[in-house]
C-alpha cells in the first residue's frame, strides 16, 4: 500500500490545508487524479454516474445551477453518494462579485456553504472575494477551500500572464485558498503556473480529453498525462467521461494516465 506522503512528496509536505491532504490521500488510495466534472442536468443521472465511476475518481465537481428541478432533498442524494465514495464536493460556482455579496451567494437557493468542500472563484473583483467566501462557510460553522481561476482553458479568455501572477499573489499564503485552476490544454501554461505558485498549493486543470484537442464552443483540450507531468495535481474531466460510450472504461483510462504521470513526476514539485 503506497502512502500519500511518499507519492506526493513535496506537495504533501508543503500544503498546509487539511483538505488538500484529504484529496491527496483519497487519490493515492484510489490511484487516480481525476476530478469528475459531472455536468448532467438530472439528479438521477448524476447519481448513476457517480455510483458507476466513483471508484476511479478522487473528487466530484458540480455545477448545481444546471440541475433541473433542484431541491435540497434530491441534492442530498448527490452529497450522500459522493461521501460514500470518499469524494470531496467541489462546486464550480465561479464566484466573481464583491466580498459581501459572495458571502451571501454562498447561501441562497443552493446553500453551497452547507455541502461544498471547495468552490471556484475569479480574482477579478479584488482580494476580498476570498474573505467573503470564507465568511459564507463561517456562517454555518464550516470550513472549505477556494480554487482561484489563475488560467482558463477556453479560447480567447482574458486571463493574461499578468492576471495569473496577481491571482497567485492573492492566493499564496491564504488559509482559505487551497489552489488554482490552470489551463489543462497547455502544458507550457501549467509549467509557468506551477513555477509561480510554488509547491504549497494544488493546481487542478480542466480542458483535458484524451481523444480530441478541441471541444464545443471554444473549449480546448490537452492530455491528462501531460497536464500532471507539467505540474497539475488533478485533471478535471467532464465530457471525456460522461459523454463516452463507456464511462467506466474512460474513467479508468483517465485515472491510469493521471496516476502514471504523478508517479513518474520528478521531485513532485
Ligand atoms: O477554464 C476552465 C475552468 C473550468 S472550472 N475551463 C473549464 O472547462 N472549466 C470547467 O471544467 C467547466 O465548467 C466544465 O465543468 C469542465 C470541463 O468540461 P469538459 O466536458 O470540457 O471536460
Amino acid at each position: 500500500m503506497m502512502r500519500a506522503e511518499d507519492v506526493w512528496g513535496a506537495r504533501w509536505r508543503s500544503c498546509a490545508n487539511p483538505l488538500s491532504h484529504k484529496f491527496m490521500q483519497v487519490s493515492t488510495k484510489k490511484r487516480t487524479l481525476v476530478i469528475l466534472a459531472a455536468d448532467l442536468n438530472s439528479i438521477d443521472s448524476l447519481v448513476d454516474l457517480i455510483e458507476s465511476v466513483g471508484p476511479y475518481i478522487s473528487a466530484l465537481k458540480t455545477h448545481v445551477d444546471i440541475v433541473d428541478e433542484f431541491d435540497h432533498k434530491k441534492w442530498e442524494r448527490v452529497v450522500k453518494i459522493a461521501k460514500k465514495h470518499d469524494l470531496l464536493l467541489f462546486e464550480d460556482r465561479k464566484f466573481a462579485d464583491i466580498g459581501k455579496i459572495s458571502q451571501k451567494q454562498m447561501g441562497g437557493v443552493y446553500d453551497i456553504r452547507a455541502w461544498a468542500d471547495f468552490v471556484t472563484a475569479h480574482r477579478i473583483s479584488g482580494n476580498d472575494i476570498v474573505d467573503g467566501i470564507a465568511a459564507g462557510w463561517a456562517d454555518v460553522r464550516r470550513i472549505g477551500g477556494i480554487f482561484l481561476l489563475a488560467q482558463m482553458s477556453s479560447r480567447g479568455n482574458l486571463l493574461t500572464e499578468q492576471y495569473t501572477l496577481e491571482t497567485i499573489k492573492t492566493g499564496i499564503g491564504s488559509p482559505h485558498v487551497v489552489g488554482y485552476i490552470g489551463n489543462g490544454s497547455s502544458p507550457e501554461e501549467i509549467t509557468l503556473l506551477r513555477q509561480k505558485a510554488g509547491k504549497s498549493q494544488l493546481i487542478w486543470t480542466p480542458g483535458v480529453n484524451i481523444e480530441t484537442s478541441e471541444g464545443d464552443l471554444g473549449q480546448r483540450y490537452g492530455h491528462p498525462y501531460d497536464a500532471i507531468k507539467a505540474g497539475s495535481d488533478g485533471v478535471i474531466v467532464g465530457s471525456g467521461i460522461y459523454g463516452s460510450d463507456d464511462p467506466v472504461s474512460s474513467a479508468k483510462l483517465y485515472a491510469k494516465e493521471s496516476w502514471r504521470a504523478l508517479v513518474e513526476r520528478e521531485d513532485n514539485g
